[in-house]
């Protein structure tokens, strides 16, 4: 059995990698070690944030971690929010703002071509790797369903007619752009 820690706040990206995980692999998340600590996210793209995040928990723990960051890429917004997803509507973070103001920021907008990425960083022995994995889709109309955390409501993946947040969590883990991520990151766990 491996463990290692998830470095991360956002308890919805636990629940889903919990479910994806294979068997002998144990996930310990960052409440579990006792560290409450908002790491800052300071760059403009997502690997330096995910190894900025791994690599703080690994100088605090000496323990193996990953760490992950994630973002929407809209294609007629020059892929925006991206990087900046969290905190699309400013402070507090909040997920209703950030898809409102990214509705009407397309409200006159056809093409609604959009993917999600993430990008994991591994951190171990002082040195890291990456992964990553892509789910394409569109954007909806209006937001749809409760499943799901993040901009799932208003992500309409490639395939489907409906939004991460009408399709169970299945679905949306069989296809997602995390799971992708993790999946590169477990082959890659399976042959060190
Ligand atoms: P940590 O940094 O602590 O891991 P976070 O919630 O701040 O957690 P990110 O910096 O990766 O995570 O935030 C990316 C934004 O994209 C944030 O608004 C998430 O809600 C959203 N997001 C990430 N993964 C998503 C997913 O699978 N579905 C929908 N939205 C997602």
């Amino acid at each position: 059995m491996k463990t290692i820690i998830f470095a991360t706040n956002n308890i919805n990206k636990v629940k889903e990698i919990n479910k994806v995980k294979p068997e002998q692999l144990q996930i310990i998340s960052l409440k579990e070690v006792g560290i409450d600590i908002e790491i800052a996210e300071p760059y403009a793209t997502l690997w330096e944030n995910a190894v900025t995040k791994a690599k703080t928990i690994y100088e605090l723990t000496g323990k193996a971690c990953f760490a992950e960051d994630s973002g929407l890429e809209v294609k007629a917004l020059n892929n925006a929010p991206g990087v900046f997803s969290a905190r699309y509507a400013g402070e507090p973070k909040s997920d209703a703002a950030n898809m409102e103001k990214l509705l009407n920021n397309m409200e006159t907008i056809t093409d609604r071509a959009a993917q999600f990425k993430t990008v994991i960083a591994y951190y171990d022995q002082s040195r890291y790797h990456l992964f990553e994995g892509v789910c394409t889709g569109t954007i909806s109309n209006a937001a749809k369903g409760n499943n799901g955390f993040g901009y799932d409501p208003i992500f309409i993946p490639d395939g489907y007619n409906q939004t991460f947040g009408e399709l169970t969590s299945e679905i949306k883990l069989s296809i997602s752009h995390r799971t992708k991520a993790f999946n590169n990151f477990t082959l890659f766990l399976s042959k060190i």
